[in-house]
């Protein structure tokens, strides 16, 4: 281990000369720019333009009252910091002075020469705003706008009744990607802001759903009808289920569990749906709500009202037709009681009185028994109950956010939330070279098998839930760092005004704990010649969904060296159903009376690549054995691989199916765009994933879900086919609005074209004990990476100042060389654990 006092600070001359440079174009004096500086030794400059803005950020310094330690070679920060006694004034002290010679810096970074990059940069800032979601008062402007319409005869959606027109789900309608790329690109005006409006009409002979682009934000003068590719109608039943229809379901519920109520109360051990307190049965329902179009019949099955009642389930299940608009007309056709079908409940009530059907008796309920719950049992062993490690940013965040805006190492996005399918990521650019124009979750599901009838109905395609607005609050320190940025969410989405999502959404640096990269230089003889390291350090985007039972947390990560991750992990309850003996060819017994079903779960991601501009091809390589004879000793052979690329050139070829073997790499270049080495510049696609299809391809629901035929789909860009999927898919996947399978099929040419990757990943899940009380996330992530694939002439992390290189000097003394002053210390936040748990109408 190296000690203090051996370790040497080299200071960077060039540095210096920069800071002279600096100070005579800016004529202010060396202190203010040495304190605003990491020292440079061997960096070819000039510093990025990213990086010269950040000294201007005053975003950063939120958390004050940590006071740490900064070592030896970082002597101007560490004395600033504490002659002022936190950080913020350390960077105040810096802004002060950066902010008004902020005019002067842009003039000298022009002669500097990264003029293209500031000049894009400020447009993708000043372009994030097109990509933002709809802010609570856009949305109260357009819900008066819309219900100022009398043809629309608007009433509120809270109305208990189902007969009304209403508005059912309100967003940002995304611009057109050439008038935005106008913007993003050449400065012209940015299009006018729009909201998507879905409204039922019930209140008519003839219901339909209309959805409108409503215009211009944010004063609305005109709404125009918006349309579906091939101006595909979207059926009434397909519709998502509202809190005003679930307040008739659990009015249907209340009747039919009153003339079961001695069934249940004897089978339960005390557990009724009607007038109780503490021994209360709940319900999940579960869709899709029927077996063809049209229809709206739903299995419904009752579990106990517990913490965690997902995996209570009770053994009755009840499957009820809740088509007609007037719930007095709705009717029971069917009911599953311990593995019994009958066709009323009338009937089953009778057969169960007279003894003429198998009964159940659920084991006693046990108050004190756990099983469901959080709270920890069991002997613990861990030695002692401190904390263990948490993430500090000793000297303050390193990332910018304004708005929607993000910028991280040369990266910068726009995000958004989309209320029916989640988080969704813009103008992806590093170094100030656009990725990609569109980075976004399109959809989330889950079939599954079982013995009961809602077990065997369960085909969960989860935007239809809006999966993008059940962002629920995060938990600092454990659904994000403590220290990372919370931002507010707002949706409107079945409400008659916004909803604040109280901190949904986070953003974070972290370390990961594993080095960028590294090695040791071994001399040999028990020494080295030099070790040089980089800390991989990550920017993380989060949300999740808590769609009902499961939670997905859903991450995008920003690499220092170009590569990006999407990622999503599964957790919270696992949808479970009575257990059954035939149930256990479809899952594991997971309590006295509850399967835990097998299912799959398939998330479609959109990838809409623009690398280094919009035209792009794509190809597959895989790798081919040869054999020639041995060139240097002819009597033997050589057997290698070889690299063998296909280029695919239309979509059909570019859609790979789950049943076919997919190609080592999936490459994605611009074929007008070279490295420095000859190479056409490109990314490519690398899957974590454990994929497979899910029904038979075209069988009845699978028509819904025609992405997930595909584990890559290569499309051209078309604002037509802005989603592979739709909110109506999970009431209807039988005739979807969005079918993905339309996008390919016209098979058009994908060479030289704005290239968009459709991407399926996702894992069986076969649930098992430990799943209780919760599935938990580790082994439960799947995703992909966009890593560059000869676009850099080398790897583009060399820019970090975060490297370390020690090497023995002439006395073999380790002398370390750094480009960052070396912390030492441990600041968390000066703010107890706070969870706020509520989603107020705003
Ligand atoms: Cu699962």
């Amino acid at each position: 281990m190296v000690r203090d006092s051996e370790v040497r600070i080299s200071w960077g001359k060039e540095f210096q000369s920069l800071g002279a440079a600096l100070e005579k174009a800016l004529l202010i004096n060396r202190e203010n720019i040495t304190h605003s500086m990491t020292p440079v030794r061997n960096i070819p400059l000039p510093l990025t333009a990213p990086s010269l803005w950040k000294l201007g950020s005053t975003e950063g310094m939120r958390r004050e009252g940590c006071n740490c330690l900064v070592r030896a070679g970082s002597v101007q920060h560490s004395r600033v910091a504490h002659r002022a006694g936190n950080r913020s004034t350390l960077r105040e002290h810096i802004t002060g002075h950066m902010a008004t010679r902020c005019c002067c810096l842009l003039v000298l970074l022009v002669t500097l020469g990264t003029c293209d990059g500031l000049h894009g940069r400020d447009l993708a800032h000043h372009g994030a705003s097109m990509f933002a979601d709809l802010t609570p008062r856009e949305m109260h402007d357009v819900r008066d706008y819309l219900h100022g319409q009398p043809e629309l005869g608007l009433t509120a959606s809270q109305d208990k009744t189902l007969k009304k027109n209403s508005i059912l789900l309100m967003e940002l309608h995304l611009p057109r990607k050439h008038e935005a790329l106008r913007a993003l690109d050449r400065g012209q005006a940015k299009p006018t802001r729009q909201a998507r409006v879905i409204v039922q009409f019930a209140n008519q002979a003839e219901p339909n759903i209309t959805e409108y682009i409503v215009s211009p934000l944010p004063v609305p003068t005109s709404y125009t009808r918006k349309t579906f590719k091939g101006d595909k109608p979207i059926k009434f039943e397909s519709r998502p289920i509202t809190m005003a229809e679930y307040s008739h379901i659990n009015d249907i519920l209340e009747k039919i569990t009153a003339k079961a109520h001695n069934l249940l109360f004897e089978s339960t051990g005390g557990f009724s749906f009607n007038n109780c307190t503490n021994r209360c049965l709940t319900f999940t329902d579960i869709a899709p709500r029927g077996l063809e179009s049209g229809e709206r019949r739903t299995w419904i099955m009752l579990q106990k009202f517990v913490e965690g009642y997902f995996i209570h389930p009770v053994g009755f299940e009840v499957l009820v037709n809740h088509k007609d608009l007037d719930p007095e007309r709705w009717t029971v056709e069917k009911v599953w009681y311990n593995s019994q079908y009958f066709d009323t409940v009338e009937e089953l009530v009778e057969r169960y009185e007279k003894g003429t059907l198998k009964k159940v008796k659920l084991p006693d309920h046990d108050d004190e028994d756990l099983y469901s719950t959080y709270i920890p049992r069991g002997h613990s062993n861990m030695r002692t109950d401190i904390h263990g490690p948490k993430l500090v940013e000793p000297q303050g965040p390193r990332y910018h956010i304004d708005g929607n805006f993000v910028e991280y190492a040369g990266w910068s996005f726009a995000f958004r939330v989309r209320s029916s399918a989640g988080l969704q990521i813009f103008d992806l650019r590093f170094n100030g070279e656009r990725i990609a124009y569109e980075v976004s979750l399109q959809e989330a599901i889950a079939f599954y098998s079982g013995d009961t009838p809602a077990a065997m109905q369960t085909k969960y395609i989860d935007a239809g839930w809006a999966m993008g607005t059940v962002d629920y609050e995060l938990a600092p320190g454990i659904d994000c760092p403590e220290i990372a940025t919370f931002r507010d969410l707002h949706h409107y989405y079945d409400t008659d005004k916004p909803v604040l999502f109280k901190n949904a959404l986070c953003v974070f640096e972290m370390t990961t704990g594993m080095p960028l990269r590294r090695h040791f230089n071994s001399n040999f003889q028990g020494g080295y010649n030099f070790y040089g390291g980089l800390e991989n350090h990550v920017l993380v985007v989060r949300t999740t969904s808590t769609v009902y039972n499961y939670d997905y947390i859903w991450d995008f990560l920003f690499y220092q060296n170009g590569v990006m991750e999407s990622r999503v992990s599964a957790t919270g309850y696992i949808h479970a159903t009575f257990f059954t003996p035939n149930g256990l060819q479809y899952g594991s017994k997971v309590y006295n009376y509850v399967l835990g079903n097998l299912h799959t779960h398939l998330i479609h991601y959109k990838v809409d690549l623009d690398i280094a501009g919009r035209e792009n091809s794509f190809e597959s390589m895989n790798l081919k054995y040869v054999n020639f004879t041995n060139p240097w000793s002819h009597k033997y052979s050589i057997v290698q691989s070889k690299l063998v690329k296909t280029q695919h050139q239309k979509e059909r070829s570019a859609a790979f199916r789950f049943d076919k073997k997919f190609p080592r790499y999936v490459h994605f270049y611009n074929p007008n765009e070279k490295n420095k080495w000859g190479h056409q510049r490109g990314y490519r696609i690398q899957y974590n994933s454990h994929a497979n299809s899910v029904l038979p391809r075209g069988w009845r629901e699978e028509n819904g879900i025609s992405w997930s035929r595909y584990q890559l789909a290569v499309t051209r860009h078309k604002d037509s086919e802005s989603t592979s999927s739709s909110i109506y898919t999970q009431n209807d996947p039988w005739e979807p609005v969005v079918s993905f399978e339309d996008f390919i099929r016209n098979n058009e040419n994908i060479t030289n074209q704005d290239l968009v990757a459709w991407v399926t990943v996702g894992f069986l899940h076969v649930p098992h004990s430990e799943d209780i009380p919760n599935t938990a996330t580790p082994g439960n992530s799947v995703g992909f990476f966009l890593r560059p694939f000869n676009f850099f002439d080398e790897d583009p992390s060399l820019a970090s100042r975060s490297t370390v290189i020690v090497r023995p000097d002439t006395e073999g003394k380790p002398k370390v060389q750094r480009w960052t002053p070396e912390v030492i210390g441990h600041c968390v936040t000066d703010k107890p654990f706070f969870y706020n748990g509520t989603y107020p109408g705003v």
